[in-house]
């Protein structure tokens, strides 16, 4: 899987909700925020079933009714479609409106 060039990333972006590039790294973020912890962890649930089933797996930190998600593909050293791909999952799952 290749890397996205800046042009790349900047275009693949628009389409997604409020996914913004890494504020140091090479890589994509964005911050969930939820109602509750229930419905964080049950974002986190499906996402990770998703996960194993794509073999591509999120870098993400919850606090009760937040979730702080990094995407990057580790082996790729950077963003490349798997990370997209994942992040359209997780915005189509999400029930919020961010
Ligand atoms: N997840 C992410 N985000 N990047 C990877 O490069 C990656 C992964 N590699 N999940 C997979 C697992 C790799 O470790 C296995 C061995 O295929």
């Amino acid at each position: 899987m290749s890397l996205l060039n800046d042009a790349q990333l900047i275009d693949a972006l628009k389409p997604l909700k409020n996914w913004t590039k890494h504020h140091t790294r090479s890589a994509i973020e964005k911050t969930f925020t939820f109602k509750d912890f229930n419905q964080a962890f049950g974002f986190m649930t499906q996402v990770a079933l998703k996960a194993e089933t794509l073999n591509h797996h999120p870098e993400w930190f919850n606090v009760w009714n937040k979730v702080e998600v990094t995407l990057s593909t580790h082996d790729a050293g950077g963003v490349t479609q798997k990370d997209i791909d994942l992040a359209k999952f997780m915005d189509q799952i999400n029930t919020t409106t961010q």
